[in-house]
């Protein structure tokens, strides 16, 4: 093809110290399993596995008085992951990020934040998830960190972790649009309204239909004027339906379905902005002849291009 070959590079971040469940850990095993670079090569992408960052064990500790859970091991497993993504965009690379509990995404998008700073990029933020993930220490009912990944990445919670990208915030909550949501906090419905986040939550998409929210989404990211956009994706494994992703620590029943879920990969490819992608909060351990993380690669490989035919379909959306 005329275009360059896209190189990716895969980074294992096998931690569940911000969650309450184990086994997220094991998340980057699972898509290995399930071929997830081989998938990717036949899509014409070059890939590199870099292996698994090593960081501290789960000491499932309780609560602490700031009201965290392992806060000591979620700073080094996010400036571990901060380090190597930083490492892999500054190679032109497009870094994956295989989770691994939704935590390392304050470390991923801390670095893709420096990045684009330096670089002068406009960097967005895709969030599927059927949570928020904007709990502060104070607000959060658990503790648990990856309950607090986009208040941290907006200036929020402990300084330490808030200061990642070398700034705070590392991006504007503008730069935020998350999808799929159906499970809120009380707390964090006022701090959506608070940071003046965009969400479509399922509500929306069951009101609209995935193209429409989809399309809302993504406006802006093609087409003349957005060749400086740097599409960040934060797939948060939970954003699917259980019944059809059983693999993962918090499932909420109502999630998009396999076709739902499909066009959305496929809208979001269509773009070619797509720059970077954290896949978290895959859990083996209950998970079911690894068929989560199949569908996984299966969703992967619509987000970077698969299509059913040469040409998108006549009448589909340009954004
Ligand atoms: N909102 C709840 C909390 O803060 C649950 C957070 C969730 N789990 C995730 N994140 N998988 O998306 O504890
Ligand atoms: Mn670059
Ligand atoms: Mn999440
Ligand atoms: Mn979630």
């Amino acid at each position: 093809s005329e275009t360059a070959r896209i190189q990716a590079t895969l980074i294992g971040i096998p931690t569940d110290v911000g969650a309450s469940r184990l086994g997220a850990a094991m998340g980057p095993d699972a898509l290995r399993v399930a071929q997830l670079a081989p998938a990717l090569e036949r899509l014409g992408v070059a890939v590199h596995d870099l292996g698994n960052l090593a960081g501290p064990p789960n000491p499932r500790n309780e609560r602490d008085t700031e009201g965290m859970r392992n806060l000591a091991e979620c700073l080094d497993w996010t400036q571990l992951a901060h380090d190597a993504v930083l490492q892999v965009l500054q190679q032109d690379r497009l870094p994956i990020m295989m989770g691994g509990d939704h935590m390392l995404a304050a470390g991923s998008i801390s670095a893709v934040a420096r990045h684009c700073r330096a670089t002068g990029r406009r960097l967005r933020v895709l969030w599927l998830d059927a949570h928020s993930d904007c709990n502060t220490p104070q607000s959060s009912p658990t503790g648990n960190m990856h309950g607090m990944p986009v208040a941290s990445l907006c200036g929020l919670g402990p300084a330490a972790l808030a200061a990642l990208s070398g700034a705070t915030p590392a991006l504007p909550a503008s730069a935020f649009c998350q999808i799929g949501l159906r499970s809120v906090d009380e707390s964090e419905k006022r701090m959506i309204d608070e940071l003046g986040l965009e969400v479509y939550d399922m509500r929306a998409i069951d009101e609209l239909g995935m193209r429409e929210v989809m399309r809302r989404a993504l406006t802006g990211l093609s087409g003349p004027g957005s060749s400086d956009v740097h599409l960040h994706l934060s797939f948060d494994v939970d954003f699917l339906d259980p019944d059809i992703a059983p693999g993962t620590g918090t499932p909420v029943r109502g999630g998009p379905n396999y076709r739902e879920a499909q066009l959305c990969m496929e809208m979001i490819a269509d773009t070619g902005r797509l720059a970077s992608l954290d896949i978290v909060e895959l859990n083996p351990a209950l998970d079911v002849r690894n068929q989560t993380a199949e569908l996984v690669v299966d969703l992967v490989q619509s987000l970077f291009g698969q299509s059913t035919l040469m040409r998108p379909v006549a009448g589909a959306v340009q954004c």
